[in-house]
């Protein structure tokens, strides 16, 4: 197999972050996302490795993506390679991580003195600047547009597609007995020929992202068990995955083990729509070289 293993030494790292790596891709315009078992809290300043984590990531945002962009969201999936890889279009970050809340949890608790599980009276957007070194602060999309992070018709466009994602994935969650609290969402840009924008749905969708919550016992499904040291974090997101269909119900991690054979098997997942969208570009005013 080409592409099976995430220290492979003659791929070229482009980033290694927390939780995943970024190497280079096969195609130009396209880098491999390597979903690790790297488990953090806090940016960082709470760590562990958690086998099978990257695993159970790289397969339910995988699915996400697809089904995402099913209902016509542009996304840079592309396809799973094997069980820890994947596919995707090389974009230009938008250094912002849009935050939609359904329900209050997490910061906004601790920011406004909300009760967590207070159901917000309007779903909520909010950004904050990816940038680690100042903590990543929340930001208004005036502070963006002065900033220079993005312009109001990408903002627009970051915005509607983050509504449309909170309808389709309540929905979609709620129909295997889990509530979406609120999620992380990263874009990215591509150019097109003449220099004009496309926005993409970047990064990944999955519980590391999401705060999800049994509907039954209120049990959290994500990211909060290791925050909070709640214990039976690898057995709440292989949860998630066999609710959604992606795993065996027999699961995949056993006693703290993945099961490669069974992990390796799992089949592929490709996201045709990807390569046939004709992108709709956000340009505000027409092509400016069309000689190019
Ligand atoms: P962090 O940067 O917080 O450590 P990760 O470990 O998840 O996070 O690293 C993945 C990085 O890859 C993120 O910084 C993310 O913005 C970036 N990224 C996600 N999708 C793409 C893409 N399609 N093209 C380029 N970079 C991407
Ligand atoms: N999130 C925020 N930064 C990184 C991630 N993954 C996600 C959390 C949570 C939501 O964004 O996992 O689902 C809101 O986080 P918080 O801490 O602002 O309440």
């Amino acid at each position: 197999m080409l592409f099976s293993i995430g220290n492979n030494p003659r791929r070229k790292v482009i980033y290694d972050g927390k939780a995943k790596t970024i190497f280079e891709g096969p195609e130009p315009g396209t880098v491999i996302q390597y979903f690790k078992d790297d488990t953090s809290a806090g940016n960082g300043e709470k760590r562990d490795v958690i086998a099978g984590k990257g695993v159970l990531n790289n397969r339910i945002s995988a699915h996400i993506m697809t089904k995402l962009e099913g209902m016509g969201i542009p996304t840079h999936f592309l396809k799973s390679l094997n069980m820890r890889e994947q596919l995707v279009r090389q974009v230009e970050i938008i250094p912002l991580e849009l935050i939609v809340r359904n329900v209050a949890a997490g910061s906004l608790v601790k920011r406004f003195g909300m009760k967590e599980g207070t159901v917000l009276n309007y779903p909520l957007v909010e950004f904050y600047y990816k940038k680690e070194d100042l903590g990543n602060p929340m930001l208004s999309e005036n502070h963006i547009m002065n900033l220079g992070i993005a312009d109001p018709y990408e903002i627009e466009e970051m915005v509607t597609q983050a509504w449309r994602i909170n309808d389709y994935l309540s929905g979609l969650f709620a129909g295997v007995g889990i509530r979406l609290i609120d999620f992380k969402l990263e874009f990215g840009r591509i150019y097109g020929e003449y220099d004009e924008v496309y926005i993409l749905l970047a990064d990944e969708i999955s519980p590391d992202s999401c705060r999800l919550w049994d509907e039954k016992t209120g049990e959290k499904m994500d990211r909060d068990r290791f925050r909070e040291n709640l214990g039976g974090f690898i057995e709440a997101y292989q949860d998630v995955a066999k609710r959604l269909g992606l795993i065996p119900d027999s699961g995949i991690i056993q006693g703290g083990n993945i099961d490669e054979q069974i992990a390796s098997s799992l089949s592929e997942i490709e996201n045709e729509l990807a390569r046939e969208r004709k992108l709709r570009s956000i340009n505000k005013a027409p092509p400016s070289k069309p000689w190019k």
